[in-house]
């Protein structure tokens, strides 16, 4: 179906401009569509979700509709219109919309005057911090036991690596042979991978509704202050650890080099990076964290890129089926990128740390 028609569906007012594709997400398919209305412009996000990733979208959308409204109640008006998702509904009151094809699609609010940052200065890695920090705030006394688990086992390494393994096995693409020094790599550094789930298992840390994709390119800045506005992306919203949130967004903003950069030589872990975030983060929400909890963030980072790693190359071997390409070999470049970074922060894990105790 075409998107003006899907747009009918959410019941718009005003006359459909046009669209552009908003590329930032390596899973949905995002648009940005302008109406005019009266000769003003308004914007919408129409999102087509990836039913190969999701497999029950009706149950992201439950758990989003609940996180949202929840938050929403907890911000102060001034901060209602541009501080949360708001979704798009349609005649049926319903949140989403399926074609006839099966497709499913949803649709929000543009947040107004907002922007999306890739790359960040030390000053947006502080707010970002605090952004996140406060997103956990906002949320740590939300009932999980109402959250369907999106993606099951969606941060255990342990069940991540035990799929890696049959992949490696199955070597369906036959593209095993070419990519062994990586998956000898990944298997090495394995115990370190798992580390943060066995802990988990032991009872050592406690399960807190999380956000288990704090990349850069989810949180809204205002697009002439950079204040930030929301986080967004609500996909994966769900129970998990603290560490996944502060280490996955450390991942993807305190490398050197975008998560893709072909010239593994660019990519390394900023530290200065690495200290704005968790300064920001520590600041936000560290009085309301256990001690093992803090002293397990930078392990958090590594943990997360280990299992980036390993996502990416299990998707490569598997023939590409999970996250967008630009061109054929993306999947490959990411991991080699994932790899580079992983090495890096092994070398620094004691100034990591370091920087941690600094902010407890
Ligand atoms: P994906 O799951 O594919 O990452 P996102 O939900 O993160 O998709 O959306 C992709 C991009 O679209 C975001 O990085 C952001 O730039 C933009 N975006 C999404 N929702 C909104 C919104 N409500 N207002 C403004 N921009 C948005
Ligand atoms: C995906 O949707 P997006 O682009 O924000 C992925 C994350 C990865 C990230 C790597 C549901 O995030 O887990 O860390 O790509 N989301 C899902 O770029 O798998
Ligand atoms: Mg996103």
């Amino acid at each position: 179906m075409e998107l003006p028609e899907i747009c009918k569906q959410f019941c718009l007012n005003g006359t459909y401009i046009g669209a552009t594709v908003l590329k930032s997400g390596n899973i949905n398919k995002t648009y940005k569509v302008d109406f005019d209305v009266s000769g003003r412009t308004e914007s919408y996000i129409i999102q087509k979700i990836n039913t190969y990733v999701f497999k029950k979208p009706e149950h992201i959308m439950a758990n989003i509709e609940g996180v949202t409204r929840y938050i929403a109640k907890k911000l102060p008006p001034e901060k209602r219109e541009r501080g949360v998702l708001s979704f798009l509904y349609t005649a049926e009151n319903k949140n989403y919309y399926v074609d006839e094809e099966g497709g499913f699609w949803r649709g929000y609010g543009f947040i107004p005057n907002s922007i999306t940052y890739d790359a960040y200065d030390l000053g947006l890695l502080r707010a970002a911090g605090e952004a996140f920090g406060e997103f956990q705030l906002l949320l740590a006394d939300y009932d999980a036991s109402t959250l369907y688990e999106i993606i099951p086992g969606f941060h255990n390494t342990k069940e991540r690596y035990r799929r890696f393994e049959d992949k490696v096995k199955a070597d369906v693409c036959g593209r095993v042979a070419e990519v062994r020094e990586e998956i000898d790599f990944l298997f090495k550094v394995r115990p370190l991978g798992e580390s943060l789930v066995n802990m988990l298992k032991a009872g050592e840390l406690p399960l807190r509704v999380t956000h288990n994709d704090t990349k850069g390119n989810n949180i809204l800045f205002d697009i002439d202050t950079n204040e930030t506005l929301a986080v967004i992306d609500l996909d994966t919203v769900m129970p998990g650890l603290m560490a996944y949130d502060f280490g996955d967004a450390i991942r993807f903003a305190a490398n050197t080099s975008a998560e893709d950069e072909p010239d593994i030589s660019k990519t390394s872990l900023d530290l200065d990076k690495f200290e704005a975030f968790a300064q920001g983060y520590v600041g936000k929400i560290g009085s309301t964290s256990t001690e093992k909890e803090l002293q397990t963030l930078a392990l958090g980072a590594l943990v997360m890129t280990i299992e980036l790693a390993v996502r990416f190359l299990d998707d490569y071997i598997d023939g590409d089926k999970y996250f967008k390409l630009n061109y054929p070999e993306h999947n490959l470049v990411r991991t080699r990128c994932q790899i580079a970074l992983t090495k890096d922060m092994l070398s620094k894990m004691d100034m990591m740390n370091a920087v941690i105790e600094k902010y407890i």
